[in-house]
């Protein structure tokens, strides 16, 4: 790739753009599209079916074996406006992984960070630095940066869910360190409830501060649909809005349960609808239960459950619900947060 080479009709400024290109310098004053009065986004809305995703993730499943070497059985989910990028939104990382009966992805850390939604099923677990965590429908499990991790599927059938990391966040700050794990079988499936529930999942309790580790994330390192679904019932009863949204948050600080990605659970009653918003950042959503409508920008998405949404940057949305909706939702906020980026504005 060579530096561009402005041309012009008045012969001398023509020679002074020629010397400026071969000396790697660009003028400013022919530079368009730098200081935008709003943000160029590349990313389009879009929406991947979970019917699709089901179905391609169980072809997969017969075709392509685990073990080294590709020992992730993920469907990426690649925006339509990212030049064939795998990537959902410019910041972020989504897919489906699909894990078939009695197999197991081996361990292996990354400085991106994840987190995974469950779709559907049960009997995963996740080890993560170890700690064995439980993997049902709509719990959400964290895999904060340089954790190792591996998922077993012991029960007798598949099971799907959607992975989100900050991969093309860390991949801009060219600070992406991959490592694989030890290879030997881990066999420590055997505790029903992990060690990051039972030292930080008791709502409320907390070890006295001097005994709390003090990691960069939530020392919680799930949480658990039960208590997601309780909090936003108890939220729309306490409010009588049409609209519940709640954060997910480290017990130990209320801030976001990691320093890159912001985590909301949000309900909307059935026959109502979500205010029209737009925010900067990136967000990933998924339906967890229920139908209705996504509207993203121009377009409006039919929903299902399963089915993954991209929300661009500053680009207006909403959700509407025929049956009562709960959807998943993960951003960058905590990122435009922390820089002075964060905007937010409501339009209805
Ligand atoms: O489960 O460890 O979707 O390393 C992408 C990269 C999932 C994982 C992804 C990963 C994983
Ligand atoms: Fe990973």
């Amino acid at each position: 790739m060579s530096t561009r080479r402005f041309e012009t009709p008045d012969p001398e400024l023509d020679l002074l753009y020629r010397d400026l290109a071969d000396q790697d310098l660009q003028p400013l004053w022919e530079l368009k599209g730098l200081l935008t009065p709003t943000p160029t986004v590349r990313s389009v809305p879009h929406r991947w079916t979970a019917k699709e995703l089901r179905a391609l993730g169980e072809r997969a499943g017969h075709l392509v074996p685990i073990d080294r070497g590709g020992d992730r059985r993920v469907l990426a989910c690649a925006n339509p406006g990212l030049d064939g990028a795998p990537y959902a939104v410019s910041t972020l990382w989504a897919a489906a992984q699909y894990l078939g009966p009695h197999e197991v992805a081996p361990a292996h850390r990354h400085t991106p960070a994840a987190l995974r939604f469950v779709l559907e099923g049960t009997g995963v677990w996740t080890l993560v630095d170890g700690d064995p965590l439980a993997m049902s429908a709509g719990d959400l499990i964290l895999t904060p940066s340089w954790s190792f991790h591996e998922h077993h599927n012991t029960a007798d059938q598949p099971m799907l869910w959607m992975d989100v990391l900050d991969l093309p966040m860390v991949a801009a700050l060219e600070a992406v360190f991959f490592e694989e794990g030890p290879s030997e079988e881990v066999e420590r499936l055997t505790a029903t409830v992990s060690d990051s529930e039972r030292r930080y999942g008791n709502p409320g309790l907390l070890p006295p501060p001097g005994l709390r580790a003090r990691p960069r994330h939530s020392p919680l390192l799930a949480y658990r649909w039960a208590d997601t679904d309780l909090a936003l019932s108890r939220r729309l009863d306490a409010t009588g809005a049409e609209f519940a949204t709640l954060a997910y948050v480290d017990p130990t600080r209320g801030t976001d349960v990691m320093p890159t990605m912001r985590c909301e659970a949000h309900r909307v009653r059935g026959g109502s609808r979500s205010p029209l918003v737009r925010q900067t950042g990136s967000r990933i959503a998924t339906v967890f239960r229920g139908s209705g409508v996504a509207v993203v920008g121009e377009h409006r998405f039919d929903v299902a459950p399963g089915d993954i949404l991209a929300i661009p940057s500053w680009t207006p949305w909403r959700l509407e619900a025929h049956d009562p909706l709960d959807v998943f939702s993960t951003s960058d906020a905590p990122v435009l947060d922390a820089l002075g980026l964060y905007r937010e504005e409501e339009l209805s």
